[in-house]
C-alpha cells in the first residue's frame, strides 16, 4: 500500500497522481518492495534524506564510542577489558560501514566528516551524556545498544539497498553488545549493596536520554511521513521508542532494580506501559550542541582526526608511489 500516513509534523507527501511517471515508478517500486540501487534513478529529496540520515548514523558510531573509551583503562578485569574494547572495534566497524553506504550516494566521506567535525552535522543525542561509573558501562550495552537494536531492525528492510544490506551485520554485533550491557548489570545487580546501587544510579540516569534517543514524539518529527512513505523508515519514532519500553521493563524487574520512571505502569487496554513526560527541552538542548558533553565529544574527534594526519599522509604516498606498478598490472 503506497505511503501509509503517519500523523507527524512533517509537511505532506506527495500522493502517487500527483507524480511525474519517473518518479511514479520508482515510487511503485518502493511500494512493492524492490530496493533501490545506487546506479537507479531516485528522487533528489530521498537521495538527500538518506545522505542524512545514514551520514549521521555514521557520526553516531563513531562518536558513541568515546564514552566507552573512558573506562578502558579502568575496566574490574582483563576480560571485561577485552570485550569492551571489542565493542569498540565493532562501533568503528559500523562506522566504516555507513560511511561507505554514504558514499554510495555521491558523497565524499571526509566531507561528511568535515562537517561532523564543523559542528554542523547531527549525530545521536545519547552519546553526549557523561559515563560516570563502570555501571555505565552496562547500561550503555543494554539501554543504548537496545534501542539501536529497536530502531535498526526494521532498517535492514529498508528501501535502499546498501544502507539495508550494512545494517544486517550491524544489527548482528549490537545484539551482542546488548547482551554484554545486561550480563554486567545482573552481574552488579547480584553484587554487593553498593554495587547494586551503581547499577540503579546508571538506569536511573541513562533510561530517559535512551527514550529520547528514537527522536521527537510523532507530532514534532519532521521527516518521518516522507521517509515512512519511501520506506527508509518502517515504523515511527514513538511506535519504536513504546516497544523499547515494553520489551525494558520486564529486564529491569528481572535484575530487581527499581524503575526508573513512577508512570511506568502496565495498560491494560493499551496492552503497552505508560510512562511518564520526556523532557524534549533538554532533548532539543543536547540536539543543538548544548548537551552536557557535546563540545568535549567534538575536541575529542577533532584531536584524533589532527593527530591522524601523519597517517593519511602516509597512506597517500604509499598509494601514489604503487599507482604506476598498479596500473600496470
Ligand atoms: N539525536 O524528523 P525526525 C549506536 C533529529 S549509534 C540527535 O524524527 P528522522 C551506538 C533528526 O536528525 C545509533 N538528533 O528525524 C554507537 C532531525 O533533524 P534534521 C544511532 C536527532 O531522521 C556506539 C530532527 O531531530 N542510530 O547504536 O526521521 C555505541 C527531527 O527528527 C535525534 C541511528 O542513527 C537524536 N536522538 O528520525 C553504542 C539510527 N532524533 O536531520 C551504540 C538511524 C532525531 O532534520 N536514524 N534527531 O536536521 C534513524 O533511525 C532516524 O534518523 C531517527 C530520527 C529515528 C534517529
Amino acid at each position: 500500500m503506497y505511503a501509509q500516513m503517519v500523523e507527524t509534523g512533517s509537511t505532506s507527501v506527495k500522493k502517487l497522481e500527483a507524480m511525474e511517471p519517473q518518479e511514479r515508478a520508482f515510487q511503485e517500486r518502493v511500494d512493492a518492495g524492490i530496493k533501490i540501487e545506487p546506479r537507479d534513478w531516485m528522487p533528489a529529496a530521498y537521495r538527500k534524506t538518506l545522505v542524512r540520515q545514514i551520514s549521521q548514523h555514521a557520526h553516531s558510531e563513531y562518536v558513541g564510542m568515546l564514552p566507552e573509551a573512558n573506562w578502558l583503562t579502568r575496566a574490574p578485569t582483563l576480560k571485561r577489558k577485552a570485550i569492551l574494547m571489542a565493542k569498540i572495534q565493532d562501533e568503528a566497524g559500523h562506522g566504516l560501514y555507513l560511511y561507505s553506504a554514504a558514499e554510495t550516494l555521491g558523497v565524499a566521506r571526509d566531507d561528511l566528516y568535515q562537517d561532523l567535525l564543523a559542528g554542523k552535522a547531527k549525530y545521536s543525542s545519547i552519546f553526549n551524556y557523561p559515563t560516570l561509573s563502570w555501571a555505565d558501562i552496562g547500561a550503555i550495552g543494554w539501554l543504548v545498544d537496545g534501542s539501536a537494536i529497536v530502531n535498526q531492525i526494521p532498517l535492514c528492510r529498508c528501501s535502499y539497498g546498501p544502507y539495508a544490506r550494512a545494517m544486517v551485520r550491524v544489527c548482528k554485533e549490537e545484539s551482542f553488545h546488548q547482551r554484554q550491557g545486561f550480563e554486567i548489570m545482573t552481574t552488579l545487580a547480584r553484587g554487593t549493596p553498593e554495587q547494586k546501587a551503581m547499577a540503579q544510579d546508571a538506569l536511573n540516569r541513562w533510561w530517559w536520554p535512551s527514550l529520547a534517543m528514537h527522536g521527537p514524539a510523532d507530532d514534532k518529527s519532521a521527516n518521518s511521513a516522507q521517509s515512512m512513505a519511501w520506506k527508509i523508515k518502517r515504523h515511527s519514532n514513538d511506535e519504536l521508542r513504546q516497544r523499547f519500553i515494553d520489551q525494558t521493563v520486564p529486564q529491569i524487574e528481572f535484575l530487581g532494580l527499581d524503575l526508573p520512571d513512577p508512570d511506568l505502569k502496565w495498560n491494560e487496554a493499551r496492552g503497552h506501559y505508560d510512562f511518564g513526560q520526556i523532557d524534549w527541552v533538554e532533548f532539543f538542548n543536547v540536539v543543538n550542541g548544548k548537551g552536557p558533553c557535546n563540545a568535549e565529544r567534538l575536541a575529542a574527534r577533532k584531536k584524533a582526526w589532527d593527530e591522524g594526519a601523519w597517517v593519511r599522509e602516509a597512506l597517500n604516498a604509499h598509494a601514489l608511489k604503487h599507482a604506476p606498478q598498479q596500473a600496470a598490472a
